[in-house]
């Protein structure tokens, strides 16, 4: 079943009292599985850690397209590609770990690309985010042929809560080799409804329009607007009321889309796409951690289906 935008937002589920909790947990936003912050970043030496201008990589493929995954720490990223792994597998295409990324001498990128199969279909979600947190996958369909690559890479380097010069502290390096490689992009910006950090909002906004502007034309534009399933748009799995999304989207974050539009003489139009996901459920284990459950294929269908898009032109 294809997710089909109910672009009239007239026969939905959601009842008033839904949205008054929706709302009001949105204004307390709270990790929703209170997970335990971690400061360190898997997958980086020491040395990377404390200068993240030292972290190298090599970008070996330059003629498929880099779907980046970008956002703050903990807005979904590795879930994603967790959720878009598994989906993908069961639809015949490959995923693999692209080993050349980081230096052959880094043991944290060369366990992780080892542990990746086992991570992907493991059922502890905090192990997954725990172990996979800078990587580049490569897909490649059932004749063995690459569609794209995915980076999944530290939030902290793209925006980080907890550094009060944001937005107008610079990429690190090698955030801009992947900005400035030829290869081209097609930018996944996540959004959530309940980031923590509401409060910087507009600075995450003006982070991403920094970076649209180091967009080329052929360039695309992906807002994932994840953790739906916390939200009262969902009307049934996959099928999402996407007026009421796409205002929440541009309420909690303002004029996020603005830059991602044109203007005609008659009309304005979306040079993006907005597709809410939901990575999966997560359960609290007796004894600590979370175990994860795929949400809904429709989800990652739908995602998959406007990067393929994306990739042909
Ligand atoms: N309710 C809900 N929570 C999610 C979803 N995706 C991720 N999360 C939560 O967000 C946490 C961080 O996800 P992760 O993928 O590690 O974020 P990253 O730091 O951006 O890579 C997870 O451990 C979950 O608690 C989702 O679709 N729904
Ligand atoms: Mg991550």
């Amino acid at each position: 079943m294809d997710i089909k935008p109910q672009m009239g937002g007239t026969t939905t589920t959601n009842n008033a009292d839904d949205i008054q909790t929706y709302v009001n947990n949105v204004n307390v936003a709270t990790n929703p599985t209170d997970e335990p912050e971690t400061s360190q970043i898997m997958g980086l030496s020491e040395e990377e850690i404390k200068d993240p201008n030292a972290i190298s990589i090599t970008i070996a493929d330059k003629s498929n397209p880099i779907v980046v995954l970008f956002g703050p720490p903990a807005c979904g990223k590795t879930m994603t590609l967790v959720r878009l792994t598994r989906y993908l597998r069961t639809i015949g295409y490959a995923v693999e770990p692209i080993t050349s990324f980081r230096p052959a001498t880094d043991a944290h990128y060369s366990k992780m690309c080892n542990e990746f199969p086992s991570m992907i279909g493991s059922s502890e979600a905090a192990n997954s985010t725990k172990n996979i947190s800078f990587m580049m996958v490569r897909v490649m369909d059932n004749v063995g042929r690459v569609v794209c690559q995915i980076l999944e890479a530290p939030g902290e380097y793209y925006y980080n809560p907890d550094d009060k010069d944001e937005p107008n502290v610079n990429f690190p390096r090698y955030v801009n080799a992947i900005k400035n490689s030829s290869n081209r992009k097609i930018w996944c910006y996540m959004v959530e409804p309940n980031w923590k950090y509401f409060d910087q909002s507009l600075n995450y906004v003006s982070k991403i329009h920094k970076l649209k502007r180091n967009m080329r034309p052929a360039d695309k534009a992906i807002f994932i607007f994840n953790k739906i399933d916390l939200t009262p748009f969902v009307i049934t799995p996959g099928q999402v009321n996407m007026r009421s999304a796409r205002k929440e989207v541009e309420d909690l974050y303002p004029g996020i889309f603005t830059p991602f539009r044109s203007r005609g003489v008659f009309s304005t139009s979306d040079n993006f796409e907005l597709v809410p996901f939901h990575t999966g459920d997560y359960s609290k284990k007796i004894g600590g951690g979370f175990s994860f459950e795929s949400g809904p294929d429709e989800y990652p269908k739908k995602l998959w289906q406007i990067i393929l898009n994306y990739v042909k032109g």
